[in-house]
Order: structure tokens, then sequence, then C-alpha cells
């Protein structure tokens, strides 16, 4: 498998023994639900597997990726240690991709600068639907597993 960068390597879950005790929120795109719901099923194992508890994870759908900029937004207003955002974009025939891609991306970067806890950003911008085989359990791995160790890891400098 050609994986890239594993950023998994950097966290060690025997240096964080408070990872029972985290809350962890999950808001999840229903557009292109065949590709999120690998990307969280990928998210959910990786922190189970690292000691966080199942009933310690809140997972929120909303309609679209749009739409995750609102779902992230509520849920950091709520007793959360990390926000992990998942929707898969696609690109088609139009501009639409464009404008999903960018306000989706700079509505979560302001939202990490405004609210007290980290928000993943474990969205694909994808040109075709094989890009996104690709990378949600694919040959390129699961993005869904490497933002969940990238939530492990933000919660340690919290
Ligand atoms: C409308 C739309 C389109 C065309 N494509 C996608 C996509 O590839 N991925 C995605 O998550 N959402 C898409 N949407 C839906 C928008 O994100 C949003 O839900 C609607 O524009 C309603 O605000």
């Amino acid at each position: 498998m050609k994986s890239g960068k594993n950023i998994s390597l950097k966290f060690d879950s025997k240096n964080h023994p408070d990872i029972k005790k985290y809350n962890i929120g999950i808001v999840v795109s229903e557009w292109n639900k065949d590709i999120t719901k690998n990307l969280l099923s990928g998210a959910i194992d990786t922190l189970t597997q690292h000691g966080v508890q199942k009933e310690n994870i809140f997972i929120q759908w909303v309609p679209g990726s749009f739409e995750l900029i609102f779902g992230s937004k509520v849920l950091s207003e709520k007793e959360f240690d990390v926000i992990i955002a998942i929707g898969c974009v696609i690109k088609g025939e139009t501009d639409h991709y464009d404008y999903i891609c960018s306000s989706v991306s700079q509505g979560i970067m302001q939202l990490n600068l405004t609210s007290s806890m980290p928000i993943i950003f474990c969205i694909l911008t994808d040109h075709n639907k094989q890009q996104s085989i690709d990378r949600s359990g694919g040959k390129y791995g699961n993005k869904g597993v490497e933002c969940a160790f990238a939530a492990l890891q933000m919660l340690s400098i919290k």
C-alpha cells in the first residue's frame, strides 16, 4: 500500500492516561455517505482502539459538507475536547465544488481560531469518486484514521 505520511507514528497512547475521560464530537456529512461512513468508522475504530470510550463519542449527521461549518460551531459550544468534521466533496461539472471546498475550509479554519477546542479537518476534496474510494479505506489508506490520530495528538496540546 502506498501510504504517504503517517501521522499515527507521533501518537503513543501510553503517554495519555486520561484518554478515557475525553469527549469527542464528530460532525459527518450525509452527502457521499458511501464514502463518509467509511471515514467515520475509520475514525471511531482508531479512537476506541486507543482508549476513547465509545459512549464518549457523539455523532451529529448534517446534510452536506457546507453544513459541517454550522454543525461544528454548534458542537464547539458544548463540552467536547475535540471535534472531527467529516465530509467528502467530489468535483462535478460546475464551480460548486470550489465554493464548497473554499467555504468549508475557511469556516473550519475560523472556528479553530475562535473556539476553545481543536476542530479536525477530515474532508476529502477529490476530483472524482475513485480518488475518494482510494482515501476512505482503499489503496491510500483511510483519512478518517489519520484524522482520529490528529485529534488524539491535539488533545495532548490542550
Ligand atoms: C450540492 C452539493 C454538491 C453538488 N456536491 C457536494 C459534494 O460533493 N459533497 C458534499 O458534501 N456536499 C455537496 N453538496 C451539498 C452541499 O454541501 C450543501 O449540503 C448544499 O449546498 C445545501 O447547503
